[in-house]
């Protein structure tokens, strides 16, 4: 479904916008069971293993960042998930093998929806290699001012800037390093249904959500079934036996298999040790590791 021009922007940028990605009806389908997971959030007043709860969320007034594992709690995720749709656009960019990380669906309230600070993913997930990505699913229309993704086209290939911040993993760079030019950054904008792909390396974040509409984006993190984790500060696999380890990474195959072999790639890799004291999502990574803002 990617055409070579696609295919070759994504491999020089580090990322992709794909209209039109999700058909109407599945669409549609997602965006029915969202906004129904959103309406019983109201009842919940601390994050749990399926909300992560925004500033001021209340049972008026539900302000999520994020609902964790969507592909687990509803088929209208899974079935795209695992959609031949799909495979086609990711076989070109990861190969015939691949495993899903995670999935998150992240609903910035309106009216200042928390952002996300600049980070690259790989800091958080380092694998044997990179060929690794997120696809972000817009569920509703994204523009300038609803906390759309940004990325600086390129630094996939560029070194991992440093996560830490007085000795902890904070799970975002620091807005002064001189390494990270902010001016370059683009912004991924696009209609419900169009999808953007970022590489596990490149620069993203999302500022605060200014308007008075949701962003809804559903986040799938694929990888090359090839690429063995090195340590995850979130834990997809933590605290698992083999046997439960290897189970979970043949359940989580999207298309193709599981090989056993790992491939080994010659690139950076920091491990996100020691842990921040809240680790159970990027947000409260963040907060509790004490990035510095870009966006305050
Ligand atoms: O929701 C966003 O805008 C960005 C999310 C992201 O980068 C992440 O969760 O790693």
């Amino acid at each position: 479904m990617l055409t070579n021009e696609q295919i070759g922007f994504y491999r020089e940028n580090g990322y992709l916008r794909v209209e039109g990605a999700i058909e109407p009806k599945p669409l549609a389908a997602m965006q029915r069971v969202t906004a129904d997971l959103i309406e019983r959030s109201r009842t919940i007043t601390d994050s749990d293993d399926t909300y992560d709860l925004d500033d001021g969320h209340t049972p008026d007034t539900p302000r999520l960042t994020r609902i964790k594992l969507p592909h687990t709690r509803d088929a209208a995720f899974s079935d795209v998930l695992y959609s031949q749709r799909l495979a086609s656009i990711l076989k070109p960019l990861l190969g015939p093998n691949i495993r899903l990380h995670t999935s998150k669906l992240n609903t910035k309230a309106p009216g200042g929806g928390a952002a996300v600070e600049w980070h690259q993913d790989w800091a958080f997930y380092p694998h044997t290699n990179d060929d690794i990505l997120a696809v972000g699913i817009m569920l509703e229309d994204v523009d300038e001012v609803n906390g759309p993704l940004m990325v600086v086209p390129g630094t996939h290939k560029n070194p991992v800037l440093s996560h830490h911040r007085n000795g902890v993993f904070c799970g975002a760079i620091d807005p002064a390093d001189p390494l990270f030019e902010r001016d370059k950054a683009v912004t991924i904008t696009g209609k419900a249904g169009d999808m953007s792909i970022h590489h596990v390396r490149v620069l993203h974040g999302s500022a605060p959500n200014l308007s008075d509409r949701a962003r809804k984006i559903l986040f799938f993190e694929l990888i090359a079934a090839d690429a063995w984790p090195l340590m995850g500060v979130a834990g997809v696999y933590q605290g698992l036996s083999a046997p439960e380890m290897w189970g979970r990474m043949q359940g989580n195959i999207i298309c193709g298999e599981q090989p056993t072999i790992p491939r080994l790639a010659a690139i950076p890799v920091s491990m996100p040790l020691p842990p921040p004291p809240d680790a159970t999502s990027i947000f409260k990574v963040q907060k509790s590791g004490g990035a510095i803002s870009a966006f305050a």
